[in-house]
């Protein structure tokens, strides 16, 4: 379904008088108004195609009615969040998870919702039907160089798909670790890996990124090979000026300080881009800024501070995505929720006073420079995202518009109501 922008504007206009007292409050109070919503306007968020359904874990899935089937139907999702919060115009395709079959008919379906292809990530963490050799040990580091081959040309396959969609990056993520000491040679399973990525980096056009990225555990338990940030970042830069470092705020042991790796990443010219979510215990997938919305506003506050420190353009010269899986909510409106909580943090770290902060460091002021931070961060900067949002055309209050115009309601009129899931 695609929704109708006459209907977005009617419930737009009930909302009006509210809104524009709220806009007028936080209006006053900030310097930079123009310049603040104007990088609003500009900043979107890369929708994963594969959190458009309920992704489950190994014990269950439950899942919701209104489903998206296809890969047709699931830019028809991320259509309806792009005419809704405008900030959404790009989707991430996970290959074979979704093999577009006809390339250049998928890219004019998403081009007439206004959406256009985003990296595109491979899998070698997983067998796929007909695969000659099995990833059960690994993949690119794999003691069997057969194994690392076979995986090396699934992924220059991948960008072969995603030449044809417009992208301009690959993501990389490995399953690749050990689950017990001694397993594994950890030179050998990096070498390996680097040998693997060298022969992907060489198939890349000359305008495209590899984007590494990094994971603590899981699936594998003892070790990963490309574990953390450091690890990542050695890989990029034995392999050149295309490839980054992709950080996953889920893939980081509990308390890591991300803002600070950011801040390092970007300096160097080696952040790739985002992975967002938000977890309390590990790679837990869950709601950007359900947990911990102060991080995600540090975070931002590195970034805003490092981009324009470098000249960086902030809406297009990093890769801004969200990485989530659903097992509860309705997916539309969790990442509904997930883009909002990201122009809110990126909303406060725009307006951060960062020459006062500056000159609070400059005299060691702790205290001052804590109350500048969260100036910023305590203040209400929802209604200047929404603004942003209505010049843009979108809905002032995307979820409450979502559920007004009962879109999934309608969704599973279309697409049939739940299916029964299977689990233990
Ligand atoms: C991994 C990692 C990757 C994602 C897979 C599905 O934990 O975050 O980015 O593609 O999950
Ligand atoms: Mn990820
Ligand atoms: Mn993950």
């Amino acid at each position: 379904m695609q929704l109708e922008k006459y209907k977005i504007d009617e419930i737009n206009q009930q909302q009006l008088a509210d809104h524009k007292r709220k806009f007028e409050y936080v209006a006053e109070g900030i310097n930079n108004l123009d310049d603040v919503l104007t990088k609003l306007e500009a900043f979107n968020v890369a929708i994963p195609s594969w959190a458009l359904g309920t992704g489950g874990t190994r014990f269950g899935r439950f899942s919701g009615g209104g489903e998206p089937g296809s890969l047709e139907e699931k830019i028809e999702d991320v259509g309806v969040i792009q005419a809704l919060n405008k900030s959404s115009n790009s989707i991430s395709l996970h290959i074979p998870w979704d093999i577009p079959s006809n390339p250049s008919a998928i890219k004019a379906l998403a081009a007439q919702v206004g959406l256009r292809f985003d990296a595109v990530n491979s899998n070698t963490f997983q067998n796929q039907k007909d695969q000659k050799y099995s990833y059960k040990f690994g993949s690119l580091h794999h003691v069997d160089k057969a194994v690392r081959q076979q995986a090396v040309e699934h992924n220059i396959e991948v960008i072969k798909y995603g030449v044809e969609l417009g992208s301009n990056a690959l993501s990389v993520w490995l399953a690749d670790g050990s689950n017990f000491p001694g397993q594994l040679n950890f030179r050998g399973a990096f070498q390996n890996t680097l040998e693997s990525l060298q022969e992907i980096y060489a198939a890349l056009p000359d305008d495209w990124k590899v984007w590494v990225e990094y994971k603590p555990y899981e699936p594998n338990f003892y070790s990963t090979t490309i574990g953390d940030w450091g690890q990542s970042y050695l890989l990029a830069s034995k392999l050149g000026q295309k490839a980054q470092t992709l950080v996953d705020l889920g893939h980081h042991l509990p308390n890591t300080n991300i803002e600070q790796i950011v801040s390092l990443l970007l300096m160097e010219g080696k952040l790739a881009g985002f992975h967002f979510n938000d977890s309390k215990y590990g790679d837990d997938d869950l709601t950007v800024g359900s947990i911990n919305p102060y991080q995600l506003f540090l975070i931002f506050n590195e970034l805003v501070e490092g981009m324009d420190a470098r000249g960086m353009k902030h809406a297009t010269d990093i890769g801004w995505m969200i990485d989530a899986s659903h097992n509860l909510k309705d997916p539309i409106e969790d990442l509904i929720q997930s883009v909002e909580a990201i122009k809110i943090a990126y909303a406060q770290a725009l307006i951060v006073d960062t020459a006062k902060l500056k000159a609070a460091q400059a005299s060691n002021d702790t205290v001052q420079a804590q109350e500048i931070l969260q100036q910023a961060y305590r203040t209400d900067v929802r209604a200047l995202v929404a603004e942003s949002r209505l010049r843009a055309g979108g809905a002032l209050n995307p979820l409450a518009t979502f559920r007004a115009l009962d879109v999934r309601g309608n969704l599973i009129k279309e697409r049939g109501a739940t299916t029964v899931a299977t689990g233990l």
